[in-house]
């Protein structure tokens, strides 16, 4: 891997193209063999090197239209098999070698479980054969798979099923032609004994799709959902976008070794089994959600990353930025009356982990401009933030008018590598606008702060909304140009209702809801007919990914939850009360102060506890206290120990005043008989269990009783989980045993056991128990744990990385221990040790002693043998 920066503007059009190329795969887990027979055709008429990437690869031989080329024509580098002298089109063939047994980085093709899997995006194909490794070098692929047939019953690539047979030595082969020009980044492959559900699909066209989904044997009985969200995506995508499916097959593979959550590779995704099996014992309410929304993002991906896919890897958001938006509004129009829900959890994601990325010393704009490991830059900006700015396109142009750019878009470059000024020049001309200043969005980075003051004149009855915008200064940026920010606002009257809003000059009241564009440093909107003061309702949906600064009093706060006509905003309000509180509570614990409760948000609380016109899921998530990390972010320096104990004090005064309540309620909102996963019952679920973990916190041993209960009589995961996570955060001796008869109920099924570390390696330390990084360290020994496995890795020590209290203990062990980890980790899979070394990259956010500490492993850590360069990468930035 090069070392050097890449950097954006360096881009060059490739000097040759690939017209098609034929692979034979030899499959053996210690060394497989590939015959590479490519087509090449030069570009230009200058004197051009043709550049084959090729990593950890062992080179045989090189033949030109079948003749052995003679050594002067190429060079081999570690990095590439360089070759000279092509002035016309021609056919290489290359022979090499590769180990997929001993590829633990899982790019390239490597093993799983006894079963070859692939995984080529950003730069993973170059891992299997010498090609120009680029994502602007679409081709088409011929393959040719063989195999031992007993070990490899199936055979899998992309495309079309050409051929299949049996071959000499117990050995069988499958040809996979696929019709469709690709980037080889979405080249798959697999072989090895897997089992299919499989169902024929009418598509709207009136075709046939076959549609497969692939697991190993054992889990056979868990992929019926995984089929139902493959069926729901094809028909949304064809209902909302007029988008359809193209080849006559469409197939799913799960696999357990996978370094991120799925892929979309042309016709043959490949999943991590965590996004695909789901039975009632085996995955939550939100595991069965999640695998919809990843299901749905993979899919339609075809569209957006596959037909139209990337010039360069700085465009990722062109393709990771829309598909998150398209499979948000997936999700929201899968959840129907309750779509809220799912915009109130991306907003929190957004906020509690892209926001401080934005603020920390790896923010990066969603297309950066520069990077030394691409793998680093498949961040919560890239998607998260990235869908958002596709969001506000919605928001300013319409659905109709973001709808018609998006044709326009995909009509013009279809079969094509595009790039963000392709997307934005359509949007701009399918809706007649000039979005030149939008476009900032895509090269600034770190969070705008939108401060908005208001004014009501009783006399005129006008109401005027003064908006300011400042982006604080970010790595490379010092100064930022403002940008086009969409601000959905509402103004609520004293009983609660919406005013229809009429802006100065206008002749009538058009809506009750306005999106006012802050394009400019300072603009000002004036409302007439504004009889009494009202409360503005800001940002409405979270129209944009800001910060917003507005005095809101604790009363306004309180009247918003318990009014406002957006229900995102009425989260919102009561989100912005109860981090108010936790801010003022945290201070008093940090002055060795005696925290209480403040009685705005109590009332508040039971107020929205007790709404029977709000569903039970609406009130469970509206209930939650915010993340620590959220209480954290504001603060000058960061005490985690003091926000820990701030949290569990106000959750245990909740629980304690009004146990009554919640006890009547957790009772209440039982869901008896079968267990189904509908966002109906999964909200009662919800709402139980936050009752249940109110009141257990608030030491309640009625509380204890009943969830333990749960924990031995559920027939769902959610209320079992749910349980054991309360006790095992209780005080209670109780949890030992439960954690032994989950071990025992969950063992054989990673997924399970994976949960299983987690709760121990997320909970804290209660007095006379083992602290919690014993405990991980214990669990890394106990056989369940592999240091290989990416979701291991995960589940137990980022977990614990994220555990603030637990991994930032004053006596520095949790530092020593990640040291420990990102050592182990560099010389097995360097973008799992990635992200691993990113959980110290906001060091200098915490109290000094901390800060100290983490500066100085930070330190040692670069003087780890053989760091990667990724790793580099993280740790310059954090140090830097
Ligand atoms: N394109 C995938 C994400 C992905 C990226 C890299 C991977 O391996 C290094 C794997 C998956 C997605 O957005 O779903
Ligand atoms: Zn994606």
């Amino acid at each position: 891997m090069s070392s050097a920066v890449i950097n954006r503007l360096d881009y060059q059009e490739p000097a040759f193209r690939v017209e098609n190329i034929n692979l034979v795969f030899n499959l053996d887990p210690v060394t497989t063999t590939v015959y590479n027979t490519m087509r090449i055709e030069p570009l230009t008429d200058s004197d051009h090197d043709l550049v084959l990437n090729g990593s950890e690869l062992e080179l045989a031989s090189v033949f030109e239209n079948g003749s052995p080329l003679s050594t002067e024509r190429y060079t081999v580098t570690p990095e590439a098999l360089i070759i000279r002298g092509i002035r016309q089109k021609t056919t290489i063939t290359i022979y090499n070698k590769f180990h997929p047994q001993a590829n633990t980085l899982l790019s390239g093709i490597y093993m799983s479980n006894g079963n070859f899997m692939s995984q080529c995006e950003s730069e993973g194909f170059r891992r299997i054969t010498y090609f120009p490794d680029h994502p602007d070098m679409l081709t088409r692929f011929h393959v040719e798979i063989r195999a031992d047939k007993e070990q490899y019953p199936i055979l899998l690539s992309n495309g079309n099923l050409i051929e299949q047979g049996d071959l000499d030595n117990g050995r069988h082969f499958a040809i996979w032609e696929d019709p469709s020009l690709k980037p080889c980044y979405l080249f798959a492959l697999v072989a090895g004994k897997l089992v299919k559900r499989e169902e024929v699909y009418k598509l709207a066209n009136g075709k046939d799709c076959l549609l497969q989904v692939w697991v190993e044997p054992q889990n056979a009985d868990k992929t019926e959902h995984t089929m139902e969200c493959i069926k729901r995506a094809i028909h949304w995508d064809e209902t909302r976008w007029g988008l359809e499916y193209d080849l006559d097959r469409f197939m799913l593979v799960a696999t357990d070794d996978f370094n991120f959550g799925a892929m979309e590779n042309k016709g043959l995704n490949i999943f991590n089994t965590r996004y695909v099996l789901a039975t009632p014992k085996m995955a939550t309410d939100l595991d069965y959600f999640n695998i919809e929304s990843v299901v749905g993002h993979e899919y339609f991906h075809n569209w957006t990353g596959d037909r139209v896919t990337l010039r360069d890897w700085f465009q990722l958001t062109l393709k990771e930025g829309l598909t998150v938006f398209r499979d948000q509004e997936f999700s929201r129009d899968m959840l129907g009356k309750s779509a809220v829900i799912k915009r109130i959890m991306d907003v929190r994601a957004l906020r509690s982990r892209q926001f401080p990325e934005d603020a920390g010393p790896m923010a990066h704009p969603i297309r950066p401009e520069s990077y030394r490991q691409i793998n680093n830059f498949y961040t919560m900006t890239v998607y998260e933030k990235g869908a958002e700015i596709y969001r506000m396109l919605q928001t300013m142009l319409g659905k109709e008018g973001f709808k018609k750019g998006l044709s326009l878009y995909i009509e013009r470059n279809d079969g094509r590598a595009a790039t963000c000024e392709d997307f934005i020049n359509a949007m701009a001309e399918a809706n007649g606008r000039d979005l030149k200043q939008f476009f900032l969005w895509y090269s600034q980075a770190g969070t705008p702060r939108v401060q908005v003051k208001t004014y009501w004149d009783p006399e005129a009855s006008t109401y005027t909304i003064v908006a300011s915008q400042s982006t604080p200064a970010t790595p490379g940026q010092p100064v930022k140009h403002p940008f086009v920010i969409p601000i959905a606002v509402g103004l609520v009257d004293s009983e609660g209702h919406d005013i229809p809003l009429q802006l100065e000059g206008e002749t009538a009241p058009l809506g009750t809801t306005r999106v006012l564009e802050l394009k400019d440093e300072e603009n000002e909107w004036t409302f007439v007919n504004v009889g009494s003061r009202p409360v503005p309702s800001l940002l409405r949906d979270f129209s944009a990914p800001v910060i917003l600064d507005y005095a809101y009093t604790r009363d306004e706060l309180a009247f918003l939850a318990r009014n406002d006509a957006d229900p995102f905003n009425r989260w919102d309000a009561m989100n912005r009360l109860m981090l108010g509180v936790l801010e003022d509570m945290t201070d008093v614990i940090e002055m060795g102060g005696k925290p209480e409760a403040d009685h705005n948000l109590l009332s508040s609380f039971e107020q929205i506890l007790t709404d029977e016109t709000l569903t039970p899921a609406f009130r469970a998530i509206t209930l939650q206290l915010p993340a620590e990390n959220l209480i954290g972010e504001p603060r000058a320096v960061i005490d985690p120990d003091a926000i820990r104990k701030a949290r569990t004090e106000l959750k245990a005064a909740i629980g304690r005043r009004y146990s009554s309540l919640l006890f009547k309620l957790a009772e209440s909102y039982e869901t008896p008989g079968d267990y189904s996963p509908d966002s109906e019952s999964a909200g009662r679920r919800s709402l139980k269990n936050l009752a249940y973990d109110y009141l257990i916190t608030g030491g309640n041993p009625k509380a204890l009783i009943a969830l333990r209960g749960q924990f031995e009589k559920a027939n769902n995961l959610t209320d079992k989980l749910a349980a054991l996570t309360s006790v095992v955060n209780s005080a209670s001796p109780a949890k030992t045993n439960m954690l032994v008869e989950a071990a025992k109920e969950w063992q054989g099924n990673p997924i399970l056991i994976n949960k299983w570390l987690t709760v121990q390696a997320s909970a804290g330390t209660q007095p006379g128990e083992a602290d919690t990084l014993t405990r991980v360290r214990q669990l890394m020994d106990c056989g369940a744990f592999s240091i290989k496995n990416p979701n291991n890795v995960y589940a137990l020590i980022l977990a614990f990385c994220n555990n603030e209290p637990e991994f930032h203990r004053k006596d520095g062990k949790g530092y020593e221990f990640w040291l420990q980890i990102l050592r182990e980790l560099c010389s097995v899979n360097e973008y799992v040790a990635a992200r691993v070394a990113r959980t110290l990259d906001h060091w200098k956010r915490y109290t000094p002693d901390r800060a100290q500490m983490m500066y100085r492993v930070l330190n040692e850590a670069k003087h780890i043998p053989g760091l990667p360069v990724g790793v580099q990468e993280i740790l310059d930035k954090s140090l830097g």
